[in-house]
């Protein structure tokens, strides 16, 4: 009862401390427990990532100021998802940048399953949990199947077995990566621009559950966890440099269940532990 009262004054907090600072560059919102709650948010950061440093890159090139692979493919970039209560951001990382990258060469599996990576990936931990690096040779040694074959189940916290076919009964087919590989913040550009999202991991501090728009720089609050998501274009708003980047905690997070976040920097280490696969259908 104690903590439970504690804990929202401390949430209330962090609304205030984010939108009453003149010098903040996103807005602050206090969410629904419809949307996301303190525990919802703690269960679905489950990306192990590295140490960082906050350090300046040279971002100069000849790319556009501003770049959405939504408009750059229509139709191609598939909706926002929700992993619920399971720590499986990892998955869906992987799952998603497969899934457009796929749909941009024009295969038409439509999403891609991170079930398959939760329940079969035995380098990985499922809903406690996994590794970017892990999850990313996996799937260019095992493959992905697609959702329609293998739907998200796992939403509750468990993890079925590993099933021997799809839900239909007929056999899993699975889309091996060609190659992959982790990238610089210069390459993350460049992939991007080229062959659509990349996955990029990045250390989460207890404000960005409440990020509602605007540029997300870290203000306030200690290290929730790690989170793994995809990033689908940059762009630059009042002078501050961004990654755009699509979550999976459902559309009523954040700017339709994306959100910006400081480029440039190494900020919560959004440029150090990005991967982008080659596929084929
Ligand atoms: C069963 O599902 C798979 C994967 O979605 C699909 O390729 C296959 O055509 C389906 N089979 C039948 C008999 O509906
Ligand atoms: C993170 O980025 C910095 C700057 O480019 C680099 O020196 C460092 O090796 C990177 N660390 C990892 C783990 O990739
Ligand atoms: C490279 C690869 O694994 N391609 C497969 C992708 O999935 C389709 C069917 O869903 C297979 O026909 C391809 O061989």
């Amino acid at each position: 009862m104690f903590f439970l009262l504690f804990a929202s004054v401390l949430a209330e907090s962090i609304v205030e401390t984010v939108n009453n600072d003149p010098s903040s560059t996103w807005v602050a919102v206090e969410y629904p427990a419809s949307v996301i709650t303190r525990a919802k948010f703690l269960a679905r950061l489950g990306t192990y990532v590295t140490k960082y440093e906050e350090t300046s890159f040279d971002l100069d090139n000849a790319l556009p100021e501003n770049f959405d692979s939504r408009e750059q493919w229509p139709g191609k970039i598939l909706p926002v998802r929700d992993q619920a209560s399971c720590g499986s951001c990892w998955a869906f990382s992987v799952a998603e940048t497969m899934g457009d990258r796929l749909s941009i060469k024009g295969c038409d599996f439509g999403d891609m399953s991170p079930q398959d990576l939760v329940s079969c990936d035995t380098t990985d931990m499922g809903c406690n949990g996994g590794y970017m690096d892990h999850a990313w040779a996996w799937t260019k040694s095992h493959g992905i199947t697609t959702e329609k074959c293998m739907p998200y189940q796992s939403g509750s916290g468990r993890v079925p077995a590993c099933p021997a076919k799809c839900v239909n009964g007929s056999a899993i087919v699975r889309n091996k990566s060609v190659s992959y590989k982790k990238l610089n913040a210069q390459q993350m550009m460049e992939e991007l621009y080229e062959n659509g999202p990349i996955s990029v991991a990045f250390t989460v501090y207890y404000d960005f559950m409440n990020y509602k728009s605007g540029v997300y720089v870290h203000k306030t609050g200690g290290i929730a966890g790690g989170h793994a998501v995809l990033c689908v274009g940059w762009g630059v708003e009042d002078n501050t440099p961004y990654w755009l980047c699509q979550n999976s905690w459902g559309p009523a997070w954040g700017e339709k269940g994306h959100f910006k976040i400081l480029r440039g920097s190494n900020h919560c280490g959004i440029e150090n532990q990005s991967y982008a696969p080659e596929v084929q259908c």
